[in-house]
Parts: structure tokens; sequence; C-alpha cells
């Protein structure tokens, strides 16, 4: 099968909620010499799109939305061993996690995935976390960069929140952010050094900041 028939797959097999074809597709692509940032970008994030364009328009409803996140998780599974790669931390240390209030956790698996597979060391707090749990753990780890993901309008004020309590504590890190609510502006007037929109950036964007 062709490189364009499978990355077409994966994105049929969100939109369609389809666990098996994501599975197979998913393996597929490794087979095929695919990159897990090329599989993402091109295919299940594709197919995310499309879904949420169909949620936008009440044309599904949330147990679809969360069919689709079902199969994109198990393709995700698949592709996970291939983006740790010779992972030896030794590029520095990132703290990852998405904020307080919010549980949509997709997106920041893939970038905390990226950036292990990548040679950093990514302490991934999971999801709904605290805003002090950011901060302790910047402070703890001794980290190079925070960043956090946010989905939704009411919870993108987390990301800010972050910032203010590092600053108010004075724990020092770089910081990056992203998720549906987030862009270049937002980042920018909360103080923030850089806003990044997909995993296909993540790295390129880490290294920048590490290196000042
Ligand atoms: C899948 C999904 C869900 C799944 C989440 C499953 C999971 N395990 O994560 C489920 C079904 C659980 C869900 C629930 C809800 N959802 Co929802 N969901 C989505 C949807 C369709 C796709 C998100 C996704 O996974 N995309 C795929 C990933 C790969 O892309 P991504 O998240 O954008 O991440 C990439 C980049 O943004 C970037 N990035 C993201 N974060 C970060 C962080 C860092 C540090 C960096 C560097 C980069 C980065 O890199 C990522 C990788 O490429 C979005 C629509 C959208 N436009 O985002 C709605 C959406 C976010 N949900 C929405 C809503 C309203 C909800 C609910 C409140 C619904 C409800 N009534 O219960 C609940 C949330 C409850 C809560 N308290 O959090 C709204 C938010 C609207 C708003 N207020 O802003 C959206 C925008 C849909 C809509 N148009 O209405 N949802």
């Amino acid at each position: 099968m062709d490189k364009k028939m499978i990355l077409e797959n994966l994105k049929v097999s969100i939109e369609t909620w389809n666990v098996d074809l994501a599975k197979k597709s998913a393996q597929e692509a490794i087979d095929a010499g695919i990159s897990p940032a090329e599989a993402v970008e091109n295919g299940l994030g594709k197919g995310m799109e499309v879904i949420s364009q169909k949620f936008d328009l009440a044309e599904i409803y949330l147990p679809q939305v969360l069919a689709a996140s079902t199969a994109m998780e198990a393709a995700l599974k698949i592709f996970e061993p291939h983006m740790k790669g010779a992972a030896v931390a030794t590029k520095g240390t990132i703290v990852v996690g998405t904020v307080f209030g919010d549980i949509h956790e997709i997106g920041k698996n893939v970038v905390a995935a990226m950036l292990t597979g990548a040679g950093y060391k990514v302490i991934d707090l999971g999801r709904d976390v605290p805003i002090e749990n950011f901060v302790e753990s910047v402070r703890e780890n001794k980290a190079d960069v925070v960043g956090a993901s946010a989905l939704m309008t009411t919870t993108v004020i987390g990301q800010k929140e972050i910032l203010d309590m590092m600053r108010e504590e004075k724990v020092v890190a770089k910081s990056i952010f992203g998720g549906a609510p987030c862009n270049e502006e937002w980042v920018a007037s909360i103080g923030g050094d850089a806003y990044c929109p997909s995993g296909a950036e993540v790295t390129a964007m880490v290294d920048k900041l590490i290196k000042g």
C-alpha cells in the first residue's frame, strides 16, 4: 500500500472511530517508514479535524468524539515505542501537563512523546493539573521548560496563572503553550516564550528555547 493511502486510512479511522483500522493503519505506517510526526500531522490529526468540525455543526455528539479519541489513543499506543528513539535524556528537562479543569490530553500526549523521542527528559503531570503542581515540579526538577496545554476558552487562563505563580515564587524556566484556544497573541499577552501549534514543530521550538 502506498504512503498516501496509509495516511488516508489513518484519517478515516478517526473519522469513523474505527479502532481496528486505526491500529492496523498505524502498524502499516511504521512498516512503510512513515514517521509518527507525519502520521499524526497528515493522518490521525486530519481525522480529528473532521470530527471537530462535525461536532461544531452538531452532526455528531460527545459519545462519537469520545469514540474517535479512543481510536486515536489506540493508534498512538502503537506509535509510542517508535517515538521513544534512543533517548538518552541529555537535551534538557521539560514539565508538561494539561491545565486545571481541562481533561483533554491527546495533544499533550503527542507533544510529550515527540519530546521524549527527541531526547528530552519529559515529566508528564497528566491532565486537569493544579497550577501549583506545574510550578512545584519545575522547581523540584530544575526544569528548563514548562509546557501547558489548554483546549477550552474557559481553561486557557490556567496558562497565565502558571506564569504568574512562577514570577511570584521566582521560579525560572522557559515556557511553551498550545491547544485550540491558544495562539501567538495570547502567549505574548501573558508573557510566555512560545506558542506551538502542533507536535510536528515542538522539538525544533524547544531546542530553540533552550539554546536561548
Ligand atoms: C477529542 C476531544 C474531546 C475528548 C478528549 C479525549 C482525551 N482523552 O483527550 C472528550 C470527548 C473527552 C472531550 C470532552 C470535552 N470537550 Co472536547 N474536544 C475534543 C476535540 C474534538 C479534539 C481535541 C484533540 O484531541 N485533538 C487532537 C490533538 C492531536 O490536537 P490538539 O489537542 O490540538 O493538540 C495539538 C496542538 O494543539 C499542540 N498542542 C496542544 N497542547 C499543547 C501543549 C504544548 C505544551 C505544546 C508545545 C503543544 C500543544 O500540539 C498538539 C499535537 O499536534 C476538540 C476540538 C478542537 N478543535 O480541539 C474538542 C473541544 C476542545 N472540546 C470542547 C468541549 C466543550 C468539551 C467538553 C466540555 C464537552 C462536554 N460538554 O462535556 C468536555 C471537556 C470536559 C473538561 N472538563 O475538560 C470544546 C471546547 C470549547 C471551548 N469552550 O473552548 C472543543 C473546542 C470542541 C468545540 N468546538 O466545541 N473532548
